[in-house]
């Protein structure tokens, strides 16, 4: 296991569209054990490959409570199949966008199809914090970052903040 480097804001490839994963292997095994290892150090509940730099469909997280025991999820090639009508707000961060959180409406409720960490197709019901981090996580896979699903405004306003902390680390 290792710990690896969580790429952020404005760096380019939070926006790809990631691959999907042909064959759950020894190597995409490995992976997610690296990203459960990064999540877990950062803290965070929940990283999408794309986070480490990695353009594939995988997804870990863990929204257990803190004082319960540890529930890693790995999840391959994730699909919402279904959501609610029914919404719940949520105030939202990410690891991409260190420091800068904000409310985002989203389906409360929603069921996932994925392959677990031994390649078998597996369908979740998920609700509460689960459900909002699945979508997350999805979302980044897709190159969707939290931010797209606030305000024009209020997102213009964060992408300006970290392109212009970006510039100046290049000149310092
Ligand atoms: O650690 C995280 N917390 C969180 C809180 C509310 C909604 C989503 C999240 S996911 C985030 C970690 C992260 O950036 N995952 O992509
Ligand atoms: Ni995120």
């Amino acid at each position: 296991m290792a710990l690896r480097t969580i790429i952020t804001l404005p760096d380019p490839r939070l926006r790809l569209v990631c691959d999907p994963v042909a064959t759950v292997d020894d190597t995409i095994r490995a992976l997610m054990d690296d990203m459960l290892e990064t999540m877990y150090d950062a803290p965070g509940i929940g990283l999408a490959a794309i986070q480490i730099a990695v353009a594939k469909r995988v997804v870990v997280i863990d929204a257990s409570r803190e004082e319960d025991a540890r529930q890693p999820m790995r999840l391959v090639n994730p699909q919402v199949v279904w959501a609610s009508e029914e919404t719940s707000v949520y105030e939202e961060g990410c690891l991409s966008i260190p420091e800068y959180f904000a409310e985002v409406e989203r389906p409360s409720r929603c069921k996932v199809s994925y392959l677990d960490e031994t390649g078998k197709p597996c369908e979740m019901d998920c609700e509460g914090l689960l459900a909002t981090v699945v979508q997350h996580e999805i979302d980044h896979i897709n190159g969707v970052l939290f931010i797209d699903h606030l305000s024009k405004l209020k997102r213009d306003r964060v992408v300006k903040k970290f392109a212009k902390a970006a510039k100046r680390e290049s000149v310092a």
